[in-house]
């Protein structure tokens, strides 16, 4: 998206957050839906789904040559999964430490991967790592015309405007 010019915080960047198949079987999403809600980011896209093979393999196309890479794609594959994006300040980054770190061992408790993941393997969500990835996959899971366009009424309660 376009930067701002003022000092204004830019309450437009966004990311993608998916719930994996582990957290749709668990009857997670509402929790985490309710996460980012809290957080007060802005939800502009959401969508349920199976995952093609070819989709995945654009999504984890650094993870490829991993040798557990066949497992991950099966994993993901198992049951549909739950894609959204969200819209705010610092979006990115917040969701990176809101999500916690890969391996639920090492995420902290009160992150959604050190409250419920089980496994590194197993760790219920998806979250983009930086603003270059949040755009690549944003363009890769959504249509632009499946994102909303809308106004957060409570705009100047969530940032300095
Ligand atoms: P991230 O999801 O925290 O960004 P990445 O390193 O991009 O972490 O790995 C993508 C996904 O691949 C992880 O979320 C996890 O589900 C899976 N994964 C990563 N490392 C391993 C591993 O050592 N064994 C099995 N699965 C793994």
């Amino acid at each position: 998206g376009q930067r701002n010019t003022s000092s204004a915080p830019d309450l437009t960047e966004q990311t993608l957050i998916a719930v994996k198949p582990d957290g749709v079987q668990r009857r997670l999403v509402g929790k985490i839906i309710q996460r980012f809600e809290q957080r007060g980011f802005k939800l502009v896209g959401l969508k349920m789904m199976r995952v093609s093979d070819d989709l995945l393999a654009q999504h984890y196309c650094e993870l490829r040559a991993k040798p557990f890479y066949p497992s991950v794609l099966q994993y993901m594959t198992s049951g549909p999964v739950v894609v959204m994006v969200w819209e705010g300040h610092n979006v990115v980054q917040t969701s990176r430490s809101m999500v916690g770190l890969t391996n639920p061992v090492d995420a902290s408790p009160g992150t959604v991967r050190g409250d419920y993941g089980t496994h590194v393997s197993r760790n219920v969500v998806h979250a983009s790592d930086s603003l270059e990835g949040a755009q690549r996959e944003i363009k890769l899971w959504f249509q632009g015309e499946d994102l909303v366009t809308w106004e957060c009424c409570d705009r100047t309660s969530l940032c300095e405007p």
